[in-house]
């Protein structure tokens, strides 16, 4: 199912979020091949699954400020960004909002679509899709195409209704 998704465009697709958001767990779930985890610089883990002509990337964003310019290595030629949002963590949103909000900044990557997954729906309390977008502030976006799934990455639902909407997006020519 998953291979005729994305044809045969070519593609660098980030997979980002705060940590514990389950970016590791969608990456295994999605089975498309060997994760490759590796820590480029200094202490930033980046895990890559290259499947077809698609290259998902993976890391942490918050933490420590001094190693963000080496996030910059992997911005060039992103066709998307899926942002992970761990719904249950109320906590930390205005965290993972700021986060995102700083990427969608980034000069290379204001070309991206984007993609949210509202992860852990299974867990009681989570926020759904609606209140998701209003903690991210996703009205703000300007220029963009992007959309939120309600997910769950232990139970496998919902991601591949948002891989299929993007692949979709991207077919039609993206942002
Ligand atoms: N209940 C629930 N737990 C999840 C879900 N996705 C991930 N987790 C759990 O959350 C924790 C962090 O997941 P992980 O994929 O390592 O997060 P990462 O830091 O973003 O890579 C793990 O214990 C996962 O099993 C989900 O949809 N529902
Ligand atoms: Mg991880």
């Amino acid at each position: 199912m998953f291979s005729s998704l994305f044809s045969n465009k070519e593609a660098r697709i980030l997979v980002l979020g705060l940590d514990n958001a389950g970016k590791t767990t969608i990456l295994y779930r999605l089975q498309m091949g060997e994760v490759v985890s590796t820590i480029p610089t200094i202490g930033f883990n980046v895990e890559t699954v290259q499947y077809n002509n698609i290259k998902f990337q993976v890391w942490d964003l918050g933490g420590q400020t001094s190693i963000r310019p080496y996030w910059r290595c992997y911005f060039p030629n992103t066709q998307a960004i899926i942002y992970v949002i761990d719904s249950s963590d109320t906590d930390r949103l205005a965290i993972a909002k700021d986060e995102f909000h700083a990427i969608l900044e980034e000069e290379e990557l204001k070309g991206a679509v984007v993609l949210i997954f509202a992860n852990k729906q299974d867990l009681p309390g989570a926020l759904d899709d609606a209140a998701v977008t209003e903690a991210l502030e996703l009205h703000k976006i300007k220029n963009r195409q992007w959309s939120i799934f309600k997910t769950s990455a232990v139970k496998g639902e919902g991601l591949f209704e948002g891989l299929d909407w993007l692949s979709n997006t991207l077919k039609s020519g993206g942002a």
